[in-house]
């Protein structure tokens, strides 16, 4: 069930009860795409940088070590040794940016996988089967997550499909939580919108999902490749036609300006790679922009990455010390630089609720940005 306590603007300052606890929105999952935070960050760790959500793939998660697997050790929350909620992500957009060769149909995609080749086949039928047996918190529809550049009837094809795809999966979903052997009969399902780029389209589908009463909405297909004011010109044309008393999911983004300026159109569900990938190449994020820690600058700086940060990196390590530890390739050098990152980007996710909640978000926003900004020149 999700509460909507405030808006400010457009952006909405949520609650969505599940049963792994609550979810204050709006909110930016942790990505760990195979049931691990990649820079060797343990589900302990997360607890200790302000994680709510931690998110997993379907695709992953079934090439290896297999679902089957993981349900018979009783899902993937005690696989993971972690009893918050869990985000699991439906293999669609996956099996299209990462599998080998594949062929999709009206039954779903035929493709091998990246680990040996093997060849399998995905429906929405599979991918619900999938989440199921993972025992995520919220599973994600089967979709097709087309480029950036698709014509317009491939596009139209494209989505005409995906809500197909979407009926099968509800009507799946119903079922398997209805099945005495389920791990989580309470399963919660997003749909997800798609149409690119073409505004029409994308209206189109969001009125045709709305009407299916899911208990979220999620925005696919975007930050693949088109610019980031296209990007909000179809959140700017899409998310008012999506339920506000359901969570608005926009996936796969972003930087903390997109999230800042997606908040401020009416999203209030994030994931992205970003602070992870960053923060294992010595990337990190502070109010005055990112630093490289690599930069000979670093070398004889005793401050922390960003003073009065509270994540376990900066109460105690310098950045002198980050930057020899990445140089000579010490795993802890990245760890600690990826910590730093995700404990940002969940304070600033509580400092966007704070502000939604104080009614003065717009000012906020513009003050995060040019702080962020000034350190760019
Ligand atoms: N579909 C799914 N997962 C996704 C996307 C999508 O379009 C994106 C696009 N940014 C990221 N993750 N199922
Ligand atoms: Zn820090």
């Amino acid at each position: 069930m999700y509460e909507l306590i405030k808006k400010d603007g457009l952006a909405k300052r949520g609650r969505l009860h599940t049963v792994h606890g609550v979810i204050e929105t709006p909110v930016f999952m942790n990505v760990g795409t195979a049931a691990a935070i990649k820079g060797a960050v343990s589900t302990e760790d997360l607890q200790g940088i302000k994680t709510q959500v931690e998110l997993s793939n379907t695709y992953h998660l079934h090439v290896r070590p297999g679902d089957e697997v993981i349900k018979k050790l009783g899902g993937l929350h005690k696989f993971m040794v972690w009893d918050k909620p869990i985000l699991t992500d439906s293999g669609g957009f996956q099996v299209f940016s990462l599998a080998g060769l594949r062929k999709i149909k009206e039954e779903g995609v035929y493709f091998n996988s990246h680990i040996d080749g093997k060849k399998i086949f995905m429906g929405p039928e599979e991918s619900m089967q999938i989440q199921s047996n993972l025992g995520s918190t919220i599973a994600m529809a089967f979709d097709e997550c087309p480029s950036s550049v698709a014509d317009r009837e491939y596009m139209e094809n494209s989505v005409a499909r995906t809500t197909r795809w979407l009926e099968r999966c509800k009507k799946e979903m119903n079922r398997l939580n209805s099945l005495e052997d389920t791990i989580n009969q309470h399963q919660l399902l997003f749909g997800i919108n798609q149409g690119g780029v073409y505004e029409d389209i994308r209206v189109q589908h969001a009125k045709d999902i709305a009407k299916l009463d899911l208990d979220g909405y999620a925005i696919g297909g975007l930050a693949v490749g088109e610019t980031h004011e296209e990007m909000y010109r179809i959140l700017d044309a899409v998310v008012p036609h999506l339920p506000e008393n359901k969570p608005t999911y926009l996936m796969g983004v972003g930087t903390p300006a997109n999230i800042l300026e997606a908040v401020d159109r009416g999203v209030d569900f994030f994931d992205c790679v970003y602070p992870s990938r960053n923060g294992r190449h010595g990337h990190v994020y502070t109010n005055q922009g990112k630093l490289n820690l690599f930069n000979a600058k670093y070398e004889l700086d005793m401050s922390p990455i960003e003073e009065g940060c509270q994540c376990p990196a900066c109460r105690h390590y310098s950045r002198a010390y980050i930057r020899h530890l990445l140089k000579a390739k010490e795993m802890l050098g990245m760890r600690l630089c990826v910590l730093h990152n995700l404990y940002f980007y969940n304070t600033m996710m509580e400092e966007i609720r704070a502000a939604i909640e104080a009614g003065n978000y717009k000012e906020y926003k513009e003050a995060k940005l040019a702080g962020m900004n000034a350190g760019k020149k």
